[in-house]
């Protein structure tokens, strides 16, 4: 199961959903249509503001590709991004919708793990980084990941480092100039090469027919194992969650949207995001790091009407704005989502920031819910919102029936989904049969999301749990196994195991319990020297643990499948007790 069939494609495609604009007609539209507004406000690659309009954003978009056609890059490859929040993030990415390369969305706090699969799966052609940012060195971070991916046989990908391009403003050459690459910024390509996606034919079902309907960027997956996990998103399917989007936030060209997650998140470019803000004619700023003084005096200056939190960043500006009461007077959204959003917390957001309140429930794979802005204060607190699209299919199934049958109206189950804007398979070198797809979606084409919901009669849903190997810290995604793999590899290790423990500000935070070898001293300095090893292991910084537990035996569970899940909820329920 990996492209949608037909019969749903004709569906979507007679609602109007899915429509012939690929995101070369989209950039090529939008930034000729709005082309004297104000596009972008952030800093760039070396921290010097810049504003761009929508013909600025458009000429430094042409450039971004001109300098990845230099870097070999040709029309229909995939490159990883491993930005922070700068101006050429934006660039690069309206620059690979032009030229038809594919991006693949990965942060700046990916390490040589994440980023040398990343690069395997799709068989990047480049890699684009922002030289020396946050305390880490990127170009050597690119060394160490061309050097795992030869040590596996795959040709490592081209450097591109933003901080060494010309600085905005200064003259630039035109993409149309590449004579090597006559059909970049045509948009008349984005087709995957075959040899492109790891070597295999097996997965071209993933890609259907018509150019808007072909895969446009690969999102990432939050991951519930240690294996990574990528999302193949079509200009159709993409654009009509985008627009969509638009229309229930009501953004218009006087949408100011401040950019304080890492903008290559799926809720930062989709919901509605910075596409959704270039899709009206908006002005998207950006903030380079989250803290509230940054993000307020954005506020202050720019006028921003709109944002994007996840649930501790709202409480980070719910305390700062106590303190020190900013002008907050422009604003008139904040969205809260990527995890659990606490009733106590949302009931804070109106009153102490004076902005209305909209959950967000999403996902890279597709499916995204929101409480409208005329839902009723109940809803809006206390709910994670409704699907976008009347012909999102929801289905809540009990958890531990192997049938998966659907639980009672109104009772808590695991969700799964399925329409217009969900894929129905991971970008997975074994296509619709590798394990991957199998275990995530069901015969009949349906989305494992792992989230335990409850459904109101409105539709809307309140997520309750999760049924699935990962920890969600305060909206950052990690597979036990990530961490777990690297620890069990010591040989003064016998076990260890990777649980969530509630949390009052990230809503979870990361525990390791170790069982250590006989005669190996636990305490703080194995903690230190454990989680020194998983840096060293080249794992990313937000996966490192924050807290170990180290026990001689661990509690004991049915043999079994899950025995290594029931380990987690004991130890985990063990641990809260205490
Ligand atoms: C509880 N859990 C939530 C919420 C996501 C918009 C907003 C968020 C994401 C995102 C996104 C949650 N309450 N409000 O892509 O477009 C958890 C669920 C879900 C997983 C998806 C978007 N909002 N979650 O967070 O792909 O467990 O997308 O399945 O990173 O985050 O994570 P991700």
């Amino acid at each position: 199961m990996a492209a949608h069939p037909e019969e749903f494609a004709a569906r979507y495609r007679a609602a109007g959903y899915w429509i012939d604009e690929t995101f070369a007609d989209f950039v090529a539209d939008r930034t000729t249509r709005f082309a004297d507004r104000t596009a972008v406000v952030g800093v760039d690659a070396h921290g010097t503001p810049v504003r761009w309009t929508y013909a600025e954003l458009a000429a430094a978009a042409d450039a971004a590709a001109a300098r990845l056609a230099g870097a070999g890059v040709v029309p229909g490859d995939r490159v990883v991004l491993a930005l922070p929040n700068v101006v050429e993030f934006v660039a690069v990415v309206l620059g690979c919708f032009r030229a038809g390369i594919l991006p693949v969305f990965a942060q700046p706090g990916h390490r040589e793990t994440e980023l040398s699969q990343f690069c395997a799966i799709a068989d990047a052609a480049a890699i684009v980084v922002s030289g020396d940012t946050d305390g880490h060195d990127h170009r050597a971070l690119v060394d160490r990941v061309a050097e795992r991916l030869r040590a596996q046989g795959v040709e490592p990908p081209a450097l591109v480092d933003v901080q060494q391009w010309p600085r905005p403003g200064s003259s630039e050459p035109r993409i149309h100039a590449d004579p090597a690459h006559p059909d970049l910024g045509t948009g008349r390509v984005g087709v995957l090469r075959r040899s492109g996606c790891a070597g295999s034919t097996s997965s071209e079902g993933l890609f259907a027919p018509g150019r808007a309907e072909e895969v446009a960027f690969l999102q990432l997956s939050g991951g519930t194992t240690g294996v990574a996990k990528l999302i193949p998103r079509t200009h159709a399917d993409y654009l009509y969650s985008v627009r969509a989007s638009a229309e229930i936030c009501g953004l218009g060209e006087e949408t100011v949207l401040l950019v304080v997650l890492p903008a290559a998140h799926n809720f930062a470019m989709s919901s509605p995001g910075i596409l959704g803000v270039l899709h009206v004619g908006g002005t998207v700023v950006l903030a380079r790091d989250p803290s509230p003084r940054t993000a307020f005096r954005l506020v202050a200056e720019e006028r921003v009407t709109w944002t994007s939190l996840v649930p501790p960043l709202a409480q980070a500006w719910i305390s700062s704005a106590r303190r020190r009461t900013p002008d907050l007077s422009s604003l008139e959204v904040i969205q809260v989502g990527g995890a659990r959003l606490s009733d106590a917390v949302a009931a804070e957001i109106g009153p102490v920031l004076g902005a209305r309140v909209q959950q967000v429930f999403g996902m890279a794979e597709g499916l995204v819910n929101y409480t409208r802005l005329d839902d009723p204060d109940e809803l809006v607190l206390t709910t994670q919102g409704r699907p976008i699209s009347p012909d999102d299919e929801i289905r809540i199934v009990d958890p531990a029936d192997p049938d998966e049958a659907e639980v009672p109206d109104g009772e808590e189950g695991a969700l799964q989904t399925r329409g217009p804007y969900t894929i129905r398979g991971y970008y997975a070198p074994g296509g619709a049969d590798d394990p991957v797809n199998r275990d995530a979606f069901t015969a009949d084409g349906f989305y494992r999301t792992g989230d335990l919901v409850r459904r109101l009669p409105s539709g809307h849903l309140v997520v309750t749990g999760r049924a699935k190997d990962q920890i969600n810290r305060g909206g950052e995604k990690v597979a036990t196994e990530e961490i777990e793999g690297p620890l069990l590899a010591r040989p003064d290790v016998l076990d260890a195991v990777v649980v969530g423990l509630p949390d009052p500000y990230l809503g979870e935070r990361i525990c390791v319990v170790v069982r250590p070898e006989a005669g190996v001293r636990s305490g703080p300095d194995l903690g230190a020297e454990l989680t020194e090893h998983l840096r060293a292991s080249g794992l990313a910084t937000y996966k490192l643990p924050d807290q170990f537990e180290f026990l001689d035996q661990f509690p004991v569970t049915h043999v079994g499948k899950n025995s290594r899940r029931d380990l987690r909820r004991l130890l985990a329920a063990r641990l809260s007790d205490e």
